[in-house]
């Protein structure tokens, strides 16, 4: 990658021309922020309006952070409907706009393009087929689809009646899918017979099968024709989507919801436990997803958008659905994957549709740039006009490489720090007002106020290092954990009391930039999925063999943080390649290929203090291959097993 390393940039300052095509210049940003924070009621009263409301809220904001009594609710008197906001008033200016461009994993399969009309057809169809299969306002309906446009119609489908959609990643395995499906009591499951990624098929009727075995409760299954492969069936539960759609009225009437009913429920990985079902409600969602999306993206009426992530995951719905479509815009949905038939495939995308602005991950980044330049060269890329990044820290080399040759140094890049819980972006550069620093997420978004505390709660000022918190509440937060607010209150709200805490390690510069480091918890970030070590560990230690497993993360190129697994296995057992390979295959099955250990090592003894307790910090230390500088080890019940862990250690640079 030496040929990248002649870019430097250090702090790109505003060009004219960026200036002069965005919404919020520099002097603006700071008025606007100043008030956002001094005037909340003001300021988000009238960013409100940005919505239709079906009767307006007289009370903006009404939260408190004050540990235990946390309560978060945002224009709590006003009615509206989501689906309503993003395709119903729509159609009299854009009825025949593209709302969807579908592209399909398969370069030769023609691309859709579904417009404002035709999406409200198939919402209100949907809709009216949850309906006749006795989906209520309130009920949970689980959404297991792959990247193809009926997840859209699915989500708006469940706003439109009052639904509350939960979204399992077409990645996860049947076991991840019926946990979810059963924390959320869900008796409704939409579905599609396979996913196709990268040419590769994925079992999701069956997986869904597999997964209810287990959720004897579940009443219906809808299923979506997408690959035409042949499916397991269940008379009496499964129903075809586009049969029960095809005799469905196309007209609903969407349901008035209160600005704080629940819209949808994500489930997300924390430091213990199973996953947290994070649940989103309605007004204030909408409002910070859609603002964020116009000021974030700057975009315009009629420019071509592309957030590349799977709408599995928070930025898909907040990035690819909700905010785009309640602002009008044109949204590109892709089934497929970056490297394939080869590297050039998302450029060649960009080219296919005249993508103005475009949004994905670093680690997508660094596979790119990985596979070289040429790749990239063989596309025009000339309609870009904006690039964003989004789900872990952007190294500066990723960054100078897409600010220097995807974007030939013409697009900004807005590297946007934000979570499953925050519901839309809150650290970001705006393109027209501030200043770039490449690894940096720069400065708040309005109404978000981040400080940085020590261990002990302190709020550190000036340039600092710590843990990054926010002090107050913003419209798109969540509201709790679905099920379980004590939990709630308890993960994000007791480590430092009256504040929200993000788990991230962050450094603010002298400008009053934010450089996030990464997690200070016990989640890791594999090519942007987040997942909690204890989740694989579980996964480990049930199989037969394992008697127990500590999970770390270390720095790996491409995905940012590679799974380092040390594993003690059964008396009598024997370590082997062939178990590697099994346990491999083992957590694949019980979570997904996105958990797919990277290192395994047997170890015969996990470094313990005396009570008991995994010392992490020292696994850490070896699977980074550090292990000269491992730290104070005298608390250890055994220091000996440190010898041995250094020994086999698998990450030898
Ligand atoms: C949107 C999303 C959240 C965690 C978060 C942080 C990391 C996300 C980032 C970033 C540095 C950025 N993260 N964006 N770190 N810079 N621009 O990714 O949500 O899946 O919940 O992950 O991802 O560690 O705490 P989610």
């Amino acid at each position: 990658m030496s040929e990248h390393k002649t870019y430097k940039v250090e702090t790109l300052k505003v060009p004219k021309a960026w200036k002069e095509n965005a919404f919020i210049d520099k002097d603006k940003y700071e008025k606007l922020y100043e008030k956002s924070v001094e005037k909340p009621d003001k300021f988000w009263g009238k960013e409100g309006e940005r919505l239709d409301w079906i009767k307006p809220y007289t009370r903006v904001k009404n939260t408190t952070f004050e540990f235990p009594n946390v309560s978060i609710k945002w224009f709590e008197d006003g009615t509206l409907n989501v689906a309503a906001n993003c395709v119903d008033r729509h159609l009299k200016k854009r009825g025949k706009q593209t709302a969807i461009i579908w592209e399909p994993d398969d370069p030769k399969t023609p691309a859709k393009h579904i417009t404002y009309r035709e999406l409200y057809d198939n919402v209100c169809r949907l809709a009216n087929v949850l309906k006749a299969q006795g989906v209520k306002k309130g009920d949970r309906v689980t959404i297991y689809l792959p990247m193809i446009p009926e997840p859209a119609y699915a989500m708006l489908a469940c706003a439109r009646i009052g639904a509350v959609h939960s979204i399992v990643f077409g990645g996860f395995s049947p076991d991840a899918l019926a946990g979810r499906i059963e924390d959320c009591k869900s008796e409704f499951v939409i579905t599609a017979d396979e996913g196709l990624r990268g040419g590769r098929k994925i079992p999701l009727k069956a997986n869904t099968d597999t997964a209810l075995q287990k959720n004897g409760h579940v009443k219906t299954v809808l299923v979506v024709r997408h690959t035409g492969g042949t499916v397991p069936w269940t008379d009496g539960r499964d129903v075809w989507l586009d049969e029960a759609m095809a005799g469905a009225e196309a007209e609903c009437p969407p349901e008035e919801m209160n600005a704080e009913d629940p819209l949808f429920i994500l489930y997300t990985s924390g430091s213990t436990g199973k996953p947290k079902g994070v649940l989103h409600t309605t007004g204030g969602y909408l409002v910070y997803a859609a603002m964020t999306h116009q000021y974030v993206f700057d975009y315009h009426d009629g420019d071509v958008y592309w957030c590349t992530a799977d709408v599995g995951w928070v930025t898909g719905h907040s990035y690819i659905v909700y905010g785009p479509l309640a602002n009008g815009a044109i949204t590109l949905m892709f089934e497929g994957v970056p490297n394939y038939p080869d590297a050039s495939r998302f450029w060649q995308v960009v080219d296919k549709h005249k993508v103005n602005i475009f949004y994905t991950a670093p680690t997508a980044i660094r596979a790119l740039m990985g596979a070289g330049n040429e790749h990239v060269k063989n596309t025009s890329r000339k309609s870009l006009r904006l690039l964003g990044s989004v789900g872990e820290p952007i190294n500066p080399e990723a960054w100078e490489w897409y600010y220097h040759v995807i974007g030939e140094k013409r697009c900004p890049i807005v590297d946007t720090w934000w979570q499953t819980e925050t519901g839309g972006i809150l650290i970001t550069p705006l393109p027209g007002a501030t200043k770039l620093k490449p690894g940096s997420a720069t400065l708040p978004f309005f109404g978000v106020q981040p400080a940085i505390v020590d261990a002990d709660g302190n709020i550190l000022e000036g340039e600092a290092a710590g843990n990054l918190v926010i002090l107050d509440a913003w419209p798109g937060m969540m509201r709790t954990v679905y099920g379980d607010h004590q939990r709630f209150v308890e993960t994000y709200f007791s480590a430092y009391k009256g504040k929200y805490f993000t788990g991230d390690g962050c450094r603010r510069d002298a400008d009053g930039y934010y450089w996030i480091t990464g997690r200070v918890d016990d989640v890791i970030n594999v090519s942007g999925h987040r997942m909690g070590t204890a989740e694989v560990e579980s996964a480990l230690v049930a199989h037969p063999k394992v008697s127990e497993a500590a999970v770390v993360g270390y720095p790996h190129d491409i995905k940012g943080q590679g799974i380092y697994c040390y594993v003690t296995l059964m008396s009598g057992e024997e370590g082997s390649d062939a178990l590697k390979k099994e346990l491999r295959d083992w957590v694949r099955n019980e979570i997904g290929p996105i958990a797919s250990p990277d290192q395994i090592q047997f170890a015969p003894g996990l470094p313990k203090t005396r009570s008991g307790k995994i010392m992490r910090r020292i696994l850490r230390k070896i699977a980074e291959d550090e292990f000269g500088n491992l730290g104070d080890t005298s608390t250890l019940a055994d220091p000996g097993v440190v010898t041995d862990l250094v020994e086999n250690r698998q990450n030898r640079r």
